[in-house]
């Protein structure tokens, strides 16, 4: 694509074939509190780099997408008031020349312009719970389902209808596997209610189920579902308290749209005391480490 800023690094490594692994912005500028996000940001990153691969921070940056965040661009996005992008707000974005952070969909859909093959973020969006009335899905879904891209996640959120994206996954032909787990994972808990079909127990089988929807020519994502570790787990019951809190306080102030995740994301942090941003952060360093292991094994695969 004309326009797409690819930055130098990123562009050396995709040239050489080498490991590169992206990450999204609106965990940064949406999903975190401001003093959290730049020094989380930065730290995945040099998690990626530290585990030999490259990592591609995307966003929109005064009208370009960018994949490849430069340090003062990093910094604009964790520190500027900047609006959520998902991929309908792709054009408007650039069209206007704005800045934008890019959710799950638009950085899968950005990663995949620059060919990029694997991207860690922290949960999916997903159905959220009353969809039948409120017609509130994430993009995500629909997005992963054209575009060829491996995301590591931890589930999805508690706040959504886990059964129900379980099944608009497979409606959309989105592959799920269940990384060391047969259980489907709820973001800050290890384990919904919901079992998966399939399992793996390595990158390298990741690999080469990629490899195999390659040679297939399906357009379809690959989620790779990556429970946080045991002993960084949420207390259950506490999250139960706290989400229904969460939950009706959304219902009640009417929260709508785009609005919804941001909402009740920062709802359950300040309930919980931060409990829940610890939680947060330590299933997305997980998944960066997972992602860079994935990264790894598929370039291993082409020499
Ligand atoms: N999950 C998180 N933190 C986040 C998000 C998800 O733990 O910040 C963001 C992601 O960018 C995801 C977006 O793509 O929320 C989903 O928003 P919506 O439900 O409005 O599609
Ligand atoms: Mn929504």
């Amino acid at each position: 694509m004309k326009n797409l800023a690819v930055s130098p690094e990123v562009r050396a490594a995709l040239e050489a074939k080498k490991p590169v692994v992206a990450l999204e912005s609106t965990i940064i500028s949406h999903g975190l509190p401001r003093g959290q996000n730049l020094e989380s940001a930065k730290a995945w990153e040099n998690q990626v780099r530290e585990a030999g691969a490259t990592p591609a921070t995307i966003a929109v940056i005064d009208g370009v997408p960018t994949v490849g965040l430069e340090p003062d661009q990093l910094e604009r996005i964790a520190n500027e008031e900047v609006p959520k992008a998902s991929v309908r707000d792709l054009p408007v974005v650039m069209g206007l020349g704005v800045s934008g952070a890019t959710t799950v969909a638009s950085t899968a859909y950005l990663a995949h312009l620059a060919g990029i093959r694997v991207f860690a973020t922290g949960g999916l969006g997903g159905v959220h719970r009353g969809a039948s009335d409120t017609f509130d899905e994430s993009a995500d879904i629909p997005i992963l389902s054209q575009t060829p891209i491996t995301v590591v996640s931890a589930g999805v959120k508690s706040i959504l209808d886990i059964g129900a994206t379980l099944e608009r996954m497979e409606t959309s032909s989105v592959a799920v596997l269940g990384y060391q787990t047969s259980v489907f994972p709820a973001f800050w808990l290890r384990e919904s209610a919901y079992s998966l079909e399939w399992r793996v127990e390595e990158p390298a089988e990741i690999a080469a189920v990629m490899a195999a929807r390659d040679a297939l020519s399906q357009r379809g994502g690959i989620v790779v579902a990556n429970p946080v570790p045991a002993d960084a787990q949420w207390d259950p019951v506490r999250h139960d308290q706290i989400l229904e809190q969460a939950l009706a306080e959304a219902d009640r102030r009417g929260i709508r749209g785009n609005e919804v995740t941001p909402f009740l994301l920062s709802s359950v942090v300040e309930a919980s005391g931060g409990e829940s941003l610890r939680v947060n952060l330590d299933l997305v360093t997980n998944n960066v480490a997972l992602a860079s292991r994935i990264a790894l094994a598929w370039s291993q695969r082409r020499p």
